[in-house]
């Protein structure tokens, strides 16, 4: 159903020194999420994720528990990074590993191609360098310690000092490019989103840039400099590369010519290696910079960044085991506004999947089809003449459709899933006044009855499609029990509203169950 357009979507690929926590698995429900809708609209959609296993950071891991680098990579991948994506539902196109050969040798290219056009030089450098962060700190980056480094300088992201590196490294001209960069946020405010974020990013690069340290020769595990093999590629360097080695940059030019450029989702942490390092890497390459970077907010843990390093990470199959993947997906997309920082809390998460999932949602769902089932023996009805509130009903489809997609369009995930509650509430409001069950008493409001119920699940129809890229398996399930054709996901999302229903229901079993268990 593809109309041929593109949409390449990334999420950042993610350090294998340690297991995903929810922070990870937000981001990449995000991504997911943007990606199954636009394939929704027609689009040739494509969601790339991945895994960055080169530096320091994952090579120190890897030695404190007596594995090589490549061993640790690789039992993390196996073990953790490619199960988070089953655990929260995702439908990947693509997962990349910085070792895999295809990233290892076109990133290699690019660098020859650098290299060969004056874009590189050699030179020494000495700074704070965050092994945490994988990059050199300017004074303004740090804050000072507390407890045990009360009196020194720590990084402000990992809360600890910086190691003082002097290294004689390659060096990409990156200061040539700012003044570039700065026509690119003013020729193309969407380049980054969302506004605080595209604002941070110009202040930054107005203070003029430095040149980028782009080789290490203290260590061995990375991608060897192809004209020096005594060095290998800054992590960072090499990372952002696998936006484009996955998509056929270096051998495979239809596939990139169709796929490039990418709209890049990442956390506000790395906005600035992807609204600035990464978009100079490819003018010097001379590559079409990225559609879009959008830094998304941070999951808070008692108002700080949840992480791993501060153990405040939270496993996703903490709660997906007993919430589910699709509650995951709904929660995090409707409590968060995408963009901001969000606090989770396990109070929140309940009520939300007790109010709106399970009452909101789900009951609709079930009270619809069982009546159907009841008065009308499973099938649906033929309608007949729609009353004014029928209309209205109809009205709110089309409308939140639109508002949805407009919002999407904006990577407003958050006010799409508040578009589409607007007909969920509405639905919920219009039994409850239209009274069905009343209906069903009387032969004569019979007509009466069937309009209702047809409108009722027309409704749910449009609902199990917009809702599809956020809920996929509770809306599979609805779009079976309504009697639709084919599978949800392959109903056009920007006109959900077109569908009038099939011919016969089929039981709905419970979307989302009551949850017994304490939790938490
Ligand atoms: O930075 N809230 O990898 P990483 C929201 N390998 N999102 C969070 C989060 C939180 N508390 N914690 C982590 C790297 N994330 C590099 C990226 S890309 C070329 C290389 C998410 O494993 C968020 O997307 O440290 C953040 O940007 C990313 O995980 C950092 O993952």
């Amino acid at each position: 159903m593809s109309d041929g357009s593109s949409f390449y979507i990334t999420t950042p690929i993610f350090y294998v020194n340690d297991v995903p926590h929810i922070g990870h698995a937000y981001t990449e429900v995000a991504a997911d999420v943007l990606a199954r809708w636009h394939r929704q609209s027609g689009e040739d959609a494509w969601l790339l994720t991945g895994t960055d296993e080169h530096g320091q950071k994952i090579l120190r891991t890897a030695t404190a528990n007596g594995v090589t680098p490549k061993e640790w990579a690789d039992r993390l991948v196996e073990t953790a990074w490619k199960p988070l994506l089953k655990t929260v539902d995702i439908r990947n196109d693509d997962f990349i590993r910085t070792t895999d050969v295809r990233h290892e040798v076109n990133a290699q290219k690019f660098l020859q191609h650098l290299y060969d056009s004056g874009h590189i030089y050699t030179g020494e450098y000495e700074g704070f360098y965050c092994v945490g962060c994988e990059e050199y700190k300017q004074p303004s980056d740090l804050i000072d310690g507390v407890g045990e480094y009360a009196g020194q300088q720590v990084c402000a992201i990992h809360s600890i000092p910086c190691e003082l590196l002097h290294e004689k490294n390659y060096f990409f001209r990156m200061s040539t490019f700012a003044d570039h960069l700065l026509a690119l946020y003013e020729e193309n405010p969407n380049f980054v989103q969302p506004a605080s974020a595209r604002n941070e990013v110009i202040s930054f690069v107005k203070q003029g840039l430095s040149d980028l340290s782009i080789s290490r020769s203290s260590f061995d595990w990375g991608i060897k400099v192809p004209w020096d093999d005594s060095h290998v590629v800054y992590v960072w360097f090499d990372a952002l590369l696998n936006y484009i080695t996955a998509a056929g940059y270096g051998h495979d030019d239809e596939k990139f010519s169709r796929l490039w450029p990418a709209t890049h989702v990442v956390g506000k942490d790395i906005l600035r290696f992807h609204a600035v390092i990464w978009p100079a890497m490819l003018l010097a390459a001379g590559i079409e910079v990225p559609r879009q970077v959008f830094g998304h907010g941070w999951l808070l843990v008692g108002g700080e960044k949840m992480s791993k390093s501060k153990l405040t990470g939270i496993a996703p199959n903490q709660i997906t085991d007993t919430f589910g993947s699709d509650a995951f997906r709904y929660y995090f997309m409707r409590a968060i506004s995408f963009g901001q920082d969000g606090s989770f809390s396990w109070e929140d998460l309940s009520a939300r999947y007790q109010s709106e999932l399970a009452n909101g949602f789900g009951n609709l769902a079930s009270r619809v089809i069982a009546m159907v089932v009841r008065y009308c023996d499973g099938e649906i009805p033929v309608a007949g003449d729609f009353s004014e509130a029928d209309e209205l009903i109809r009205g709110t489809e089309k409308r939140v459709t639109d508002a949805a997609t407009l919002a999407i369009g904006h990577l407003a995930i958050h006010d799409a899933i508040a578009a589409m509650w607007e007909l969920v509430d509405e639905l919920n409001g219009y039994i409850t006044a239209q009274e069905p069950w009343s209906l069903a008493k009387d032969p004569a409001d019979r007509d009466r009855l069937e309009a209702v119920l047809v409108t009722a699940v027309r409704g749910l129809g449009t609902l199990a499609v917009l809702l599809s890229p956020v809920v996929p398996q509770a809306t599979a399930k609805l779009w079976t029990a309504l009697g639709g054709i084919g599978l949800v996901t392959d109903q056009r999302i920007d006109r959900a509203w077109e569908w009038t229903g099939g011919p016969r229901v089929s039981p709905l079993e419970a979307l989302f169950p009551r949850i017994e268990a304490t939790v938490g």
